[in-house]
């Protein structure tokens, strides 16, 4: 056997060694193209100490999920499993109830209009009341001017969604499915009953 012969082989036991890895898994070629494809949704969670504690205003960063029904789970300190397919604006303080006090949804802003796209759950401690509101002065990373439409949980019926940073501007009062000359502008919010 010629040496021309046996490195045309190694070529071909190459190429074939290429095409088995390329189609290994056609379930998992199949699942990058859907994930590109894919809306990129992100559900994300972030927590806000009342306007009445000793550190007011958003603490930490958003923690983000593929899911509303991870984020929610997560939101809730584990307590409320919602079907991995739960449309997020089917939510409801009754189903919220079994939360621990200090794991309050307050509101879910919305990246598109009509309660759709990408969610930031809000997470305060306890119901809005008498001695209980919350304020964010400015939006988490990632969130601003991205909102869209919004939902007010926890007796937080006074949920004003405010164009300029520290409640400047103008402002749009939600729960909201549009936001009008706000969509796409808040860069602050207050929750009060
Ligand atoms: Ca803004």
């Amino acid at each position: 056997m010629t040496k021309k012969l046996l490195n045309a082989q190694r070529l071909v036991l190459l190429a074939a060694i290429s095409v088995s890895l390329v189609f290994a898994s056609p379930a998992q070629a199949n699942a990058l193209v859907l994930r590109a494809e894919a809306t990129p949704e992100i559900h994300c969670v972030v927590e806000v100490n009342s306007d009445q504690s000793s550190t007011p205003e958003i603490a930490g960063v958003p923690t983000c999920y593929p899911t509303f029904a991870a984020a929610i789970y997560a939101a809730t300190a584990e307590t409320v499993l919602l079907a991995e397919d739960f449309s997020s604006k089917e939510l409801t303080d009754e189903i919220l109830a079994n939360a621990p006090e200090d794991h309050t949804v307050i509101g879910v802003s919305y990246t598109g209009s009509g309660y759709t796209g990408s969610t930031l759950t809000w997470i305060g401690h306890g119901n809005c009341g008498w001695f209980t509101s919350y304020s964010a002065s400015s939006m988490p990373s990632g969130w601003d001017n991205v909102v869209s439409s919004a939902i007010e949980y926890a007796g937080c019926a006074t949920n004003p969604y405010y164009e300029n940073t520290d409640f400047g501007g103008s402002n749009i009062d939600c729960t909201c499915s549009i936001m009008g000359v706000m969509d796409n502008q808040a860069s602050s919010v207050k929750w009060s009953s």
